[in-house]
């Protein structure tokens, strides 16, 4: 029967057709045009009836088998290309996680909030309290108790800024020492960071800059002590063990004897790093201290100055100008490894 060649025919073009497409879009149209209503097997099936009832059964059963081929192959090809289609997609989509990310970039701690960090570890290493106080002052607090009278230098026009009601803005940090010790009784351990204010600006002078001071009353403090206490805070501070340093006498109201402190640097230089002293009784009596009992030391120094001598810094103005490149060198500095 030549029908039965025809049918064999039809079945491979029919199975290369299946295997020469390449996407399931394809398959499906390729489906349509082959088993669809106007396929060749639609035809075949057509044809059915212009077969002899003899060869209908043989001929019925071979268009059977060759549609079910046909559709298994048809089958077995879209799993094919479902499953390149899948790995094609895993493979570009997949996500390298070895490769760097997109960091957006974070702040970095200002070059003095690191160096107050640094001075307060190692103060509160020694068991100092930190305090604080207000940025405006009174006379009383910001001169009076300290012993500036009224007549003193550091209070012309030209040192202070005046606010309203004759109060001031607080040229150092002793206020704050002030109001932390009149209603305590000793022993009194406190260091006092922060802002204070005077008229002057230059290379090494801002009107604003920073203060770290510090205060300890109890009874039987001796200069030993003070000089203890400035020793092992500047040899820790520069992480330098046998940092050479020297005190020479000096003169403060509220201190007294005082002295200002140097330091020896590296090209042998002295330079003048704080200032201390034992506390003037006059000081301790407007804190309520009874001077037969107690007495003390108190130091200060500028935070922006320690600044510019550890990151080695030529002008103070950079410190508050804020920009971007000076600032991003102290990134990730924040080590405080005392
Ligand atoms: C009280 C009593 C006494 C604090 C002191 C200095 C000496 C000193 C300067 C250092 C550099 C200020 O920043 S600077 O210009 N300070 O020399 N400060 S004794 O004396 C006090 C503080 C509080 C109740």
């Amino acid at each position: 029967m030549n029908e039965l060649n025809d049918l064999d025919i039809i079945l491979q073009d029919a199975l290369k057709l299946v295997t020469s497409v390449t996407s399931i879009n394809e398959l499906d149209l390729t489906k349509t045009s082959t088993l669809g209503k106007s396929g060749k097997i639609n035809a075949l099936m057509q044809n059915l009836k212009n077969i002899s009832n003899n060869d209908k059964k043989t001929y019925g059963a071979k268009i059977n088998h060759l549609k079910t081929t046909i559709e298994n192959a048809f089958l077995s090809r879209r799993e094919e290309l479902s499953s390149y289609a899948l790995t094609k997609k895993i493979t570009e989509e997949t996500i390298d996680v070895t490769l760097d990310g997109n960091h957006n970039k974070l702040g970095s701690l200002h070059p003095v909030s690191i160096t107050l960090n640094r001075m307060l570890n190692i103060f509160g290493q020694m068991g100092f309290d930190i305090a604080d106080g207000p940025e405006i002052e009174t006379d009383y607090y910001n001169f009076k108790a300290l012993n500036i009278p009224d007549n003193h230098p550091a209070r012309a026009m030209q040192d202070t800024f005046y606010t309203e009601n004759n109060n001031v803005l607080r040229t150092h940090t002793s206020p704050i020492q002030i109001r932390y010790t009149e209603n305590k009784t000793p022993p009194i351990k406190v260091i006092a960071p922060g802002r204070v204010y005077r008229v002057d600006m230059d290379a090494t002078h801002s009107p604003m800059f920073h203060q770290l001071e510090g205060l300890w009353i109890d009874k039987n403090i001796s200069f030993a002590n003070l000089k203890g206490v400035i020793v092992e805070f500047l040899r820790k501070f520069f992480n330098k063990e046998d940092l050479q340093i020297r005190f020479r006498a000096s003169f403060f109201p509220f201190t007294e004897p005082s002295a200002e402190v140097d330091i020896l640097s590296n090209d042998n230089k002295w330079l003048e790093v704080l200032g201390c002293g034992m506390v003037h009784p006059e000081v301790l009596k407007n804190m309520n201290i009874d001077v037969n009992e107690y007495n003390g030391f108190a130091f200060g120094m500028g935070i922006d100055r320690f600044t510019m001598l550890r990151y080695d810094i030529q002008d103070l103005r950079l410190m508050f100008e804020n920009d971007i490149d000076f600032l991003n060198q102290f990134s990730g500095k924040n080590e405080v490894d005392i």
